[in-house]
């Protein structure tokens, strides 16, 4: 779930908030040195997945290809280090959500060969929500994967704002990911309404 604002340390409030806000989906992201494992993750990933159908928002398992088929979960998102794609499609399913991260056209290539329905590119912007987080790319790979799969949906991410992301939309970009501008908002149901907003208006212009 990445880092947290600090009015509202408590995860779940701070995701039952921005779906109020009005996120369209979500990745459970529990990775790192104090990270929840075993059951403990299993069961505040399944506390995260009932809120998100409550609000009928998909719910994406980052990584954890074995916790979203126990969950049943929407889909997966899966890195370069992580399982190969198309073996993780065919664990999954035609019927689950798979995205990609990729960093360039031949990872693109691959991603879409493989079955992903989106490709995330990024860190487009600085972030310190990602440790190992690559260079900062801007939009450059965006536009250049958006012009070789223009069928092939790609979510921007890495240090993006509501006043920094309209590029992302402006390259080819189908949607923003991100994680501080919401979590570390003073009022994170705010700040997704404020960014839904946004790109509202940003999409109706195109
Ligand atoms: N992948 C690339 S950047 C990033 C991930 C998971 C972190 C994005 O977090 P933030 O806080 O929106 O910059
Ligand atoms: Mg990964």
């Amino acid at each position: 779930m990445g880092s947290m604002n600090t009015k509202q340390n408590d995860p779940i409030e701070v995701l039952e908030l921005a779906l109020q806000g009005g996120i369209t989906c979500f990745q459970f992201r529990e990775k790192g040195v104090a990270s929840k494992q075993g059951q403990e993750k299993f069961l505040f990933a399944e506390k995260c997945m009932k809120l998100c159908r409550t609000y009928k928002v998909p719910f994406i398992v980052n990584d954890d290809v074995d916790l979203a088929l126990a969950l049943n979960a929407d889909g997966v998102h899966i890195g370069q280090d992580d399982e190969i794609a198309s073996q993780v499609r065919e664990k999954i399913g035609k019927d689950k959500i798979l995205g990609v991260s990729v960093h360039n056209e031949e990872e693109a290539f691959l991603a879409q060969k493989a079955g992903a329905d989106y490709v995330g590119v990024g860190p487009v912007y600085a972030t310190s929500s990602k440790e190992d987080a690559r260079t900062p790319a801007g939009t450059k790979v965006m536009e250049q994967v958006a012009f070789q799969y223009p069928y092939l949906p790609i979510v921007g991410i890495g240090g993006l704002t509501k006043e920094n992301l309209a590029p992302v939309f402006k390259a080819g970009g189908a949607g923003v990911a991100l994680i501080s501008a919401i979590a570390s908002a003073e009022n994170p149901q705010h700040q997704a309404k404020q960014l839904r907003a946004k790109i509202d208006r940003i999409l109706e212009r195109e």
